[in-house]
Parts: C-alpha cells; sequence; structure tokens
C-alpha cells in the first residue's frame, strides 16, 4: 500500500524547490517563441481573497499548459499599492501608509506563493515603490512635453467645512464622509490627460480579440455622435456674443424647436437672466451644483428647469423661443446647449407639458391623422411643418437643412464625443507626485528629468486637517524654481492610480531597468501581451486608458505597437455561499486561507475551476471540495498503485490506449477554450475508467498502461501543479514535470471507432447503420428497430424477438 496523499507536505516541498530551481523564471534569451499572458494584479488590500483565487487558479493553468506546449512563458505578478484605502486605514491606525502597504504586501505575496502559481517573483512590480512611480512621472513629463497633459479648471466635489476636494468614494448621500457637511461642485485647476485626442483610434477595436460586450461598454464610454452644431440668434450681444450654439442628432426636427434649455453653468447665463428671474435662477443654479453628473443623466428623473427670462431666435422659423436652464443638460457635452423639440424628444416632451410650452409635430409618424401626440415620436417619418423641406423623408431632411444651414452660415456638420479628457489629479497623498513647479516668475515649470523621481515624503502628517498632507509637508512644499532659481512651490496634486495600471505590464518586461521605463528590444520581445484575464468591471476605466496610454507611448516611439492586449477574456465573478457578493457586512465571507490549509491549494484551485465556466462565476461553496478530494486521492492510488501486468486481450489494450488519447485531445481542446470544469470532468472520467481496468483483475499490457499514467499525470499538471510534480517523481521519472512537452494524442487512436451493423427482417438484408465501436446491446437494438427502413420492413407486423451479434448484426424476427 503505497503512502497516503498529503498535500501539507507535498506543496511546500515543491514551492520551496521550484523556487530554489528558479523553475519559472522567464528568460530574455530563451529561443522558444514567447508567450506573455497576464493577469491583474491585486490591490494591497491586505488579503488575498476569493476574488484573487478564482482569477488565478485558472490562469495559471493556461500558464502552465503554454510552457508545456513549447512557449517561453512570461507570468508576471506585482501589487497595485497606491490609492485611498491605505490612506484611510493610514489615518484610522495612525501609522504611514506605506508601513500598512509593505506589511500587506508581505502578506500577500506568502499567500500568492501558496497557490503555487508559476508567477516570475524576480519581475515583482509594487506601484508605490519610487523605482517604479518615478517613471509615472517621466511618462507625464513626456507627455506635458507633447502637449498630452494640460492644466485647466474643473469642477470637483468641494466640502465646505474641510475646505478640501473629495474623492466621489467620500461623498455619502451628498455629504462629505468626515464632517457630514453638504458637498458642493467647485472649478478648481486640475491636471488632464488629453485622452480625446485619441477617441477617434479607440473605436477602432479591428485586430484585437475582446468580448464583445467590453468593446459596446468602450464604444459607449466614448459615444460619438455625428450632428449640427448650430445657433439660435440673440437680439443684443451678451459678454461679446451674440449667438446660442446648440448640437443636435436631429437637425431634420430644428423647425420644431420650441424652447433652448442651457445648462445652468453655462457662460451666457448670468447675462441673459432678467432681473425678476434673478432670485429663482440662483436658486436653481445652487441647487443643481450639489448633484452629481450621474444623477442629472438619470432617464427616470424629472426634468426641471427655471426660464431665465430672455429668448433667443429659431433662425429658420423666424420665431422666437424663450430660453430656459436645465440640469438635464451638462455643460460638459456638445455646446452645453440644447435646442428643445418636444414632439421628438421624451425629455422635451415631458419638459413641454410640464412648463405649458407648445408641441409642434414636424417628422409626421407613418399613417399620422393630425392629432396631437400622446408621447414624442422619436422615428423617422415625413417632414411636414417644416417650410421648403415639407415632405421630405426626415433621413433625407437631415442632409438638406444641414447643408441649408452651412449655406447659411448658421452652423455646420461635426461630431461630438461623450468622453471627456482624463482628469488625473487627486488630492491625495497616497499617490505619484506629479513633476511640476509654480514660480512667480515662470509660471508652470516641469521638473528637469534628472531630478525625478519626486519622492513621497516619509514623514506627512496624515491627520484629517481638511488639506493635502504634502501641501503642508514645508520639506516638500518648497523648492528652487528650475528655470530661475527663486523659491516656488511644488504641486502638491498626486496622479490618478489608473496611471499605475496604465503601464505596469510594460515594466515586467525590463522590471529593474535603473535608466528607462524600459528597453525597446525587451518591449519588442514580450509585447504585447498575448492574454490579458481580469474582470469584466475593468471595461472601461482601466482597459480604455491602457489603450490609450499604449498609443501614446508608440507615438513617443518607444514601442512599435498600439493595442496592449491582444486577447482579453473575462472571468466570472465569485460569489458568497447564498448567492451574494462576498462582504464582511454580510458575513459571507469565506477565507481562502483556512481552505487551502485544510485541502491543499491544488484542491482548492480545482475546485474553482470544476465550479462552472470561468466567465460565469456564481456561489461558492464548500460541499464540492470533498468531491474533487476523493478523485485526486483516487488519481493518485491509480498511478501509484499498480494493475497486474500480463498478455492482455486485444480489446482491451485497444481501448486503453483509446480513452487515453480520447483524453488527452478533449483535455486539450478544453484548455484551448478555457472550459476547466469540463477539463476537470474528462480527467475525472479517465481515473475511473483506469481504476476499473487495474481493479478488474485481467492482465493489463504494461506499454499501454505506463503510456495512460504518465498521461495522466502530464495532463493534471496544468491544474495541479503540485500532485503531478510528486507523482512525476515518485513513478521514477526526472523533475520537473512541469517542463515536459504536452502529451500529442493520435487521431487515429483517440477517434471512436464505427462499425457497420447489418439490420435484417427475418433474415433478410434491410439496413446497414454505422454505429460506434463497442455499442451496448439495447442501444443497438432501438436504433435497428427506429430506422425508417426496417419500420418499412416490418410493415406494421409485430416483432417476436430480436437477435443481436454484438457490433456485427440485429436480426428482428417476426410473430
Ligand atoms: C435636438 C433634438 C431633437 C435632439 C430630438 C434629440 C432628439 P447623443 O446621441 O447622445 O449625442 N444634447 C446635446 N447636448 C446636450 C447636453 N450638453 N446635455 C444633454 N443633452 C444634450 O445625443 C445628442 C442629443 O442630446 C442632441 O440632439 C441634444 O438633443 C441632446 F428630437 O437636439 B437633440
Amino acid at each position: 500500500m503505497a503512502e497516503k496523499y498529503n498535500p501539507r507536505t507535498i506543496e511546500q516541498k515543491w514551492q520551496q524547490r521550484w523556487e530554489a530551481d528558479e523553475l519559472y523564471v522567464a528568460r530574455d534569451d530563451d529561443p522558444r517563441p514567447k508567450y506573455y499572458l497576464l493577469t491583474m494584479l491585486p490591490y494591497t488590500s491586505g488579503d488575498l481573497h476569493f476574488g484573487h483565487y478564482y482569477p488565478m487558479g485558472p490562469s495559471d493553468t493556461l500558464a502552465r499548459w503554454k510552457t508545456m506546449n513549447g512557449y517561453n512563458v512570461l507570468f508576471p505578478m506585482g501589487f497595485d499599492a497606491f490609492g485611498l484605502p491605505a490612506e484611510n486605514a493610514a489615518i484610522q491606525r495612525g501609522i504611514h501608509p506605506r508601513e500598512w502597504t509593505y506589511a500587506n504586501i508581505e502578506r500577500m505575496r506568502g499567500q500568492l506563493k501558496r497557490m503555487g502559481a508559476m508567477f516570475d517573483w524576480t519581475r515583482e512590480v509594487v506601484t508605490c515603490d519610487p523605482e517604479f512611480y518615478r517613471w509615472n512621472q517621466w511618462f507625464f513629463l513626456k507627455m506635458f512635453e507633447r502637449g498630452l497633459a494640460y492644466r485647466a479648471m474643473a469642477p470637483a466635489n468641494w466640502c465646505p467645512q474641510d475646505k478640501t476636494v473629495l474623492a466621489n468614494e467620500q461623498v455619502i448621500d451628498g455629504r462629505c464622509e468626515r464632517c457630514g457637511t453638504e458637498v458642493i461642485r467647485r472649478e478648481l485647476e486640475q491636471w488632464f490627460f488629453r485622452i480625446t485626442d485619441y477617441a477617434d483610434e479607440l473605436l477602432d477595436h479591428s485586430g484585437i480579440d475582446w468580448p464583445q460586450p467590453v468593446i459596446t461598454m468602450q464604444r459607449n464610454w466614448i459615444g460619438r455622435s455625428e450632428g449640427v452644431e448650430v445657433s439660435f440668434g440673440l437680439d443684443a450681444p451678451v459678454g461679446g456674443e451674440d449667438e446660442i450654439r446648440v448640437f443636435t442628432t436631429r437637425i431634420d426636427t430644428i423647425y420644431g424647436a420650441t424652447f433652448m434649455v442651457l445648462a445652468p453653468e453655462h457662460r451666457l447665463v448670468a447675462g441673459l437672466t432678467t432681473p425678476d428671474r434673478q432670485q429663482e435662477v440662483r436658486a436653481y443654479i445652487e441647487q443643481s451644483s450639489k448633484q452629481t453628473e450621474i444623477e442629472r443623466l438619470s432617464a427616470d428623473r424629472e426634468k426641471t428647469g427655471v426660464f431665465i427670462g430672455s429668448h433667443c431666435r429659431n433662425r429658420l422659423t423666424g420665431e422666437d423661443i424663450p430660453i430656459y436652464i436645465g440640469d438635464y443638460v451638462l455643460s460638459s457635452y456638445g455646446t452645453g446647449a440644447v435646442m428643445g423639440v418636444p414632439a421628438h424628444d421624451a425629455r422635451d416632451f415631458a419638459f413641454a407639458k410640464k412648463y405649458g410650452l407648445a408641441i409642434p409635430v414636424v417628422v409626421a409618424p407613418p399613417g399620422w391623422d393630425g392629432e396631437p401626440l400622446k408621447e414624442a415620436y422619436t422615428g423617422p417619418g415625413t417632414m411636414v411643418n417644416s417650410g421648403s423641406f415639407d415632405g421630405l423623408p426626415s433621413e433625407e431632411g437631415k442632409q438638406k437643412i444641414a447643408e441649408h444651414i452651412e449655406a447659411q452660415g448658421w452652423g455646420k456638420s461635426t461630431v461630438s464625443y461623450r468622453l471627456r479628457d482624463w482628469l488625473i489629479s487627486r488630492q491625495r497623498s497616497w499617490g505619484t507626485p506629479i513633476p511640476m513647479i509654480y514660480c512667480e516668475t515662470d509660471g508652470i515649470v516641469a521638473v528637469p528629468e534628472e531630478d525625478l523621481p519626486v519622492i513621497l515624503p516619509d514623514d506627512a502628517e496624515f491627520k484629517p486637517t481638511g488639506e493635502s498632507p504634502l501641501a503642508r509637508h514645508e520639506g516638500f512644499l518648497r523648492v528652487d524654481c528650475p528655470k530661475c532659481g527663486r523659491p516656488a512651490r511644488r504641486e502638491t496634486d498626486t496622479m490618478d492610480t489608473f496611471m499605475d495600471s496604465n503601464w505596469y505590464f510594460m515594466r515586467y518586461v525590463d522590471p529593474h531597468n535603473p535608466e528607462r521605463p524600459f528597453a525597446r528590444d525587451k518591449a519588442e520581445m514580450w509585447m504585447p501581451v498575448d492574454q490579458y484575464t481580469g474582470g469584466a468591471e475593468h471595461a472601461v476605466m482601466h482597459l480604455l486608458y491602457a489603450r490609450f496610454f499604449t498609443k501614446v507611448v508608440r507615438d513617443m516611439g518607444l514601442i512599435g505597437f498600439g493595442e496592449p492586449f491582444k486577447r482579453l477574456f473575462n472571468q466570472g465573478q465569485i460569489l458568497g455561499p447564498d448567492g451574494q457578493r462576498m462582504s464582511k457586512s454580510r458575513g459571507n465571507v469565506v477565507s481562502p486561507d483556512k481552505e487551502v490549509e485544510r485541502w491543499g491549494a491544488d484542491c482548492f484551485r480545482a475546485h474553482l475551476m470544476f465550479m462552472g465556466p470561468w466567465d460565469q462565476g456564481g456561489p461558492f461553496n464548500t460541499a464540492g471540495l470533498a468531491g474533487i478530494w476523493r478523485w485526486m486521492n483516487r488519481a493518485w492510488g491509480v498511478v501509484l498503485e499498480e494493475p497486474g501486468y500480463g498478455d492482455a486481450d486485444d480489446g482491451s489494450t485497444k481501448e486503453l490506449r483509446h480513452q487515453t488519447h480520447a483524453t488527452i485531445k478533449a483535455v486539450s481542446e478544453d484548455i484551448e477554450r478555457f472550459g476547466f470544469n469540463t477539463m476537470l470532468a474528462r480527467l475525472m472520467e479517465f481515473t475511473t475508467f483506469l481504476i476499473h481496468l487495474r481493479d478488474s483483475g485481467k492482465p493489463v499490457d504494461y506499454p499501454a498502461w505506463l503510456e495512460a499514467r504518465d498521461s495522466l499525470i502530464l495532463l493534471i499538471a496544468p491544474s495541479l501543479p503540485h500532485l503531478s510534480e510528486e507523482l512525476w517523481e515518485r513513478t521514477g521519472h526526472s523533475y520537473s514535470v512541469h517542463q515536459r512537452s504536452w502529451p500529442q494524442y493520435d487521431a487515429a487512436l483517440a477517434a471512436t471507432e464505427e462499425v457497420t451493423l447489418v439490420v435484417q427482417v427475418n433474415g433478410k438484408v434491410r439496413e446497414r447503420i454505422q454505429v460506434p465501436a463497442g455499442i451496448a446491446e439495447a442501444e443497438a437494438r432501438d436504433l435497428a428497430l427506429n430506422s425508417p427502413r426496417i419500420k418499412e420492413g416490418l410493415d406494421g407486423a409485430e416483432v417476436a424477438r430480436v437477435v443481436y451479434v454484438p457490433g456485427r448484426l440485429v436480426n428482428v424476427v417476426t410473430k
């Protein structure tokens, strides 16, 4: 009797050996074709949880499988270490965020190593390390030089009590999370990246293999709209302007515009508000400044507004229409002004009803009876009440009116994007300092490249004082102007942490380069990433920003490609046993450490993979763990306890070889399409088959058994890395199973053999059917009796008996 399977000793043993032997270190000079497999790096929250285990087991399986298939695989790991939670934890505990973060990294690195994944730890990247963030600063300088980083006014969440800017997460129900004061929106000078320059290129996803929902979300986020910018006239100029410009995608409806709505922040509002409307208008503006953009855009919210006392002229009809302000119009989209066409836009319809405005129809719905509309008609139709354009189909009217407006000089066809430039300033202290200096004489001055990195001070005060800790740190703040040498002041804002995730995967290819973010030849060798795996929640921000940044880096001449991730896969989300998102407050958090301790990492990983298709996620259950555990023990047993060898009969050896090759084929195909659950099911079936054969007591062919046994070990190597290594050693093979080639199948052996079954009725041949060799009798009888030619041959006669000669003949005898 062989020794029992004991994950505790073998997992630790192999992890130490792999590390000592540098088995998973990816070499730049390896001649095999490269394969860069990337899984999203964890945030340093302190504990490795399910949300990390669920994505990483399968991606490790892929990495190992690719290695066994002859690739030089890069499978790196790092830590996303800047950001608000560290700062909050530091404030709570009265320690520096660095201390908290690095302690967490220690702990999480240990947990990751216990997982037994083939991460190349020599390439670890920690984003809060000056050796990493100095390159954030360097990239920032390069972007500043190219006009891609700029400073401008932008609205921010402002707490009037604490006199500070708050991140969205710090605003709870419209109030400051610290002092409870109502938060207002305030315009502040902040830094931006000009992502809008790349809007059109970002809409192009050709050449990358990404899930369609992610592509769609990016397209919607960028939100490209073709339309017309058209002006409405003002009687008297306001602040030097004598017209209001609107952006519309429905210029065909302009004859039906009966009011104008400006965003409350629109620059003409003050000048156009008449004295009698002042008070109401001011109150409305104040109230809307407290709304977030999301609230303002939500479709089910009532559209409100106030009349500001002035009118403007619809130049096509020659009529004057009233001007309102309304918070559903955003200052940041189009021109910040909308022509209200109540008959053809649902929001405008509701608005007109509410304020008693006319609703003239200008695009007649098919079969329209001329009656007033009950709701907005937004589809195409025939132009009516539209002067010389009457009678045209509205799509044609769009063209014609646009041409007319351009000819009159009232406007032009244009494209609008929802995408805004990326606001990267954070008034926070645990992030990459923005490397800029403000000088009274020279204005905004970039920190010279040789002075990088601008280091975050170790001793900044983190107590909540209502101001950025960096702004209060004299040693950090005071600096001499690099141009004139006179005293100047540093920028105290830090960068959005999405800057880190923009390019961390580029740093992995050359993680210790002290002179550059990475060397070009290494970048060319490893990148782009062949396969990226991660959560679908990153569809826009991270995955869009990283694409943008890659294009910027390409345009800087540092790399020769513009798409960072060739293939993307979104795994599903793992839920608590109750089917809810795991969270401490719900009390449904399952600790992976406990399970790993009890069952071993292999078993735990396999269980997560066996739960269902990887892209679906679902509730976690511990019940299934025991099933995986049993299978692993059975596999252990069947590998180590041999059958009786001898002269096996032809049929059983053939079947053994067929099962072996069919399993290799199925498992290979399953991994290829990320079907890890079905892959494991196949391996379980194969294990059962081998156990039955061994225990049948019949002699088993020695070479065929060895082939089957070794194939089983190789096939479980990617998913059960420790168990397979141990079995490989115990069966007398040389270390390491993870450097072996993936078994190849013989197509002829893998194919299910077919035989021709002759079917007779009363001894006369009526039909021949192809069936799998080894078909069971019942199945063969059913097939024969249900075949149309036999039914015909029987011609209603009652069947007395059926004679079956296995694999050859079915004879149906009638009464
Ligand atoms: C008149 C009109 C008539 C419109 C009609 C629609 C239907 P997309 O497709 O998303 O680009 N709009 C323009 N600027 C706006 C702003 N700053 N805030 C809120 N809404 C704004 O949407 C374009 C349409 O959204 C524009 O076309 C405009 O309303 C509105 F029957 O103009 B439309």
